[in-house]
């Protein structure tokens, strides 16, 4: 495969909802350019795209998967992304490596909800889009209806540039309108035929090709001009009007046919190279703007060979036989392979490796790489996906990738003891390759928790954690990090005296225990006068303080936003030692505690729920019911986001919740806002559960 320019390459991103037929065009386009002598299935699990054997089971894409080819001189890169919703991280991030989008659309699985997600990365990254209307050898399967659809739910023009062809009720091809011929192809040969327009479409072809004509006139003053005077445009005119209409997003292109029966390929990379922007298009509207690592300001680079090299790294993998994978959008210059760089969002030294261009799982070693393309760096060791590399004396970093928060929590159970550093190890490398899930050891409640964005994505990651990693774990609802207050102020006296035989005991000393505002956590004071306990035995007193209250008197969770107060006391020349004070402030702790009216309190998160205006009631019906507290709402297109505030507690079991109540066309995400009380009514409740966890954690 030779280098391609930043004038020849197209990177293309190939996005929509599960199941539209992404993988099954991937693998169509594939067997088009010749890279594959026969076509492969997504039931089959024999495709490029879906290798991994999780997608293969489940017959969706998980990860996105990278195709490079060549076709007619042009250098394609095409990133064949998930639909499902708890994947959006794999196209917010292939999106940032891309030029322009082929939105897929299965004409007979019909639209579904998950393309609004998809559809608003793609305006967040305003990128310029086609759209290839799939599964028209469905029966029943109506383009101009489907079309519509789109049209009215995205809020786009579309602009066919081919139209399905069907004899007896079967599609045979696709009329390409800008030739005016009908294009066959079959799953049989790579190759395409062109032929005539048959006369049963002469008809619906010109009214077409007349529909064309007006959308693109309509796209400037200049073409509407002339297609007013001449009632017609030139061929020429046609494409340079769907070439800007393209690039400035005022239209988009449709192509149309079947990706698993090898339909309108030809057509579809025709328009690619034609109207998807190259690598200098796009910054010649979107110039490369980043920031000076150092000074903070803002610079800029150029798309140009000659450029100082920098790049994007937008998806990591580690394979089994291949080590570390880091993807790389080259944005500026030249890399040559094994040579040394720059990662300016780390400020660190990186030493690059082998350099490959990829096809799936297939690798090819190559020795350059240039400004606007694509390529597998081997062997990083700091860079993450989202960090810029680049030449030391030319530091860039670029806007980071938006990574989706993981929702969804599990405490994570071993097997066995010793597989917890195979458990850990493991997780941490998916952890790399996946910036949207989350594994951590949660100090309070000493368990393992791995978060995700849904129940498929936590299913998924155990399962290449059994498969990469050998190690199996049991999930768990995580325990809620409890802690507990104070809300009077108490004094009490810790008094410790032993006496045994020769040397004993002695430490003696009064507490003054006060709440502090949230948040404020533990403070202590001294204010002894007089050397009622002798300045050396302080520390040991504060010490007794900070151990007594990791373990409060309600159910033994760690006490918080307390002040505490020495403020008399005794000792004994001989038998004081600092042992004796610790114990004595432990004892003085929890005797005043037990009268400074204890209570508890639990993690409360601002959680940000995003749903279709029609929904909101029955939404924040169930929200009331798990004590959330409103704090607003917002309108973004056709969805509201409610603002809310939950106890944690209640949020455990939320994710399954939201699916079923909105059809899964809900989504939230949620951060800490802060402790707040627990109701008294519930507290009970809640020590009895906490004992008999620990009374089957100790069984
Ligand atoms: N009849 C017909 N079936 C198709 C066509 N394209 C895809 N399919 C089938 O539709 C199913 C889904 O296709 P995929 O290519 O996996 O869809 P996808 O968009 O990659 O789905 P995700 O990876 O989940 O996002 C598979 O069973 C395909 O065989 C088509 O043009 N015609
Ligand atoms: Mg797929």
């Amino acid at each position: 495969m030779k280098n391609g320019t930043p004038r020849t390459i197209r990177n293309v991103v190939l996005a929509s909802y599960p199941g539209a037929g992404k993988t099954s065009l991937n693998e169509a386009l594939a067997f088009t350019t010749g890279i594959i002598p026969s076509m492969g299935s997504v039931l089959q699990g024999n495709t490029i795209g879906d290798f991994e054997p999780e997608e293969v089971h489940r017959h969706h894409s998980l990860s996105s998967a990278l195709l490079q080819f060549e076709w007619q001189g042009i250098r394609i890169n095409v990133l064949d992304t998930p639909g499902m919703v708890d994947y959006g991280v794999e196209v917010q991030s292939s999106l940032r490596a891309a030029d322009g989008v082929i939105l897929v659309i299965g004409a007979g699985t019909g639209l579904r909800s998950e393309i609004e997600r998809v559809w608003e990365y793609i305006q967040d990254n305003d990128l310029p889009c086609l759209l290839y209307i799939n599964e028209l050898d469905k029966a029943g399967t109506d383009f101009n209806a489907i079309l519509g659809e789109c049209e009215k739910t995205l809020e786009l023009k579309g602009v066919p540039l081919t139209i399905p062809a069907s004899q007896d009720g079967q599609l045979m091809g696709i009329i390409d309108l800008l030739s005016r011929q009908l294009v066959t192809s079959n799953t049989e040969s790579s190759k395409t035929q062109r032929a005539d327009i048959p006369a049963d479409h002469e008809a619906s072809s010109t009214e077409h090709r007349r529909r064309l004509t007006e959308l693109v006139a309509e796209t400037n003053d200049q073409l509407v001009e002339k297609y007013l005077t001449d009632g017609e445009l030139s061929d020429e005119d046609l494409i340079d009007g769907l070439t800007m209409g393209t690039l400035e997003r005022k239209i988009v292109p449709v192509l149309c046919g079947s990706a698993t029966g090898h339909v309108g390929m030809a057509s579809l990379l025709e328009a690619i190279v034609r109207f998807l922007p190259s690598p200098e298009d796009r910054a010649n509207l979107h110039p490369l703007m980043g920031t000076q690592p150092q000074t903070h300001e803002e610079c800029q680079q150029q798309p140009d060979v000659e450029a100082p090299f920098s790049g994007l790294a937008f998806k990591t993998t580690i394979d089994p036989f291949m080590g570390r994978l880091t993807y790389v959008r080259i944005m500026s210059g030249t890399l040559q392979a094994d040579s040394a760089f720059f990662n300016a969002s780390r400020q660190t030294k990186e030493k690059g490796g082998h350099l490959f261009f990829s096809i799936g799982k297939k690798h090819q070693q190559i020795d350059q790489v240039c400004a606007g393309d694509i390529v597998a760096i081997a062997k990083l060791k700091d860079t993450q996906t989202g960090d810029t590399i680049c030449d030391d004396k030319h530091p860039i970093v670029y806007p980071g990738i938006k990574i989706m928060k993981p929702v969804m929590s599990y405490a994570l159970e071993v097997k066995s003891k010793n597989e917890i550093d195979k458990v850990s190890l493991g997780l941490h490398k998916l952890v790399e390759e996946d910036p949207s899930l989350e594994f951590l050891r949660n100090d309070e409640t000493k368990e393992m928790i791995l978060s995700g964005v849904g129940q498929v994505h936590i299913d998924a990651t155990l399962e290449k954690l059994r498969r990469k990693y050998g190690v199996d774990v049991n999930l768990h609802m995580p325990k809620v990090p409890y802690k507990e207050t104070i809300h009077g102020v108490a004094q009490a006296q810790g008094k410790y005296k032993k006496q045994t035989g020769g040397h004993g005991q002695f430490g003696d000393c009064w507490l003054k225990l006060e709440p502090s505002p949230r948040g404020q956590g533990f403070e202590f004071h001294n204010e002894i006068v007089g050397g009622a306990i002798p300045r050396n035995f302080i520390p040991a007193v504060e010490k007794g303080v900070v151990e007594a209250i990791q373990h409060g008197i309600i159910a033994g969770f760690p006490v918080v936003d307390i002040q505490v107060t020495v403020y008399d006391g005794s000792h004994h020349p001989v038998d004081s030692s600092e042992m004796a004070f610790k114990v004595a402030a432990s004892m003085g702790f929890k005797k005043a505690m037990e009268s400074a009216q204890a209570g508890l309190l639990e993690p409360v998160m601002a959680v940000e729920v995003t749903v279709p205006d029609d929904l909101v009631g029955t939404v924040i019906g169930d929200l009331n019911s798990r004590r959330g507290r409103i704090q607003g709402m917002d309108v973004k297109g056709h969805n509201e986001i409610v603002k809310v505030h939950v106890p944690l507690a209640e949020m455990l079991t939320y994710a399954p919740t939201l699916t079923s109540l909105t059809a899964g066309k809900g989504s939230y995400r949620m951060e800490f806002f802060g402790y707040e009380d627990v109701p008294k009514e519930m507290i009970s409740r809640i020590v009895e559960e906490h004992k008999k966890e620990a009374v089957a954690s100790h069984s």
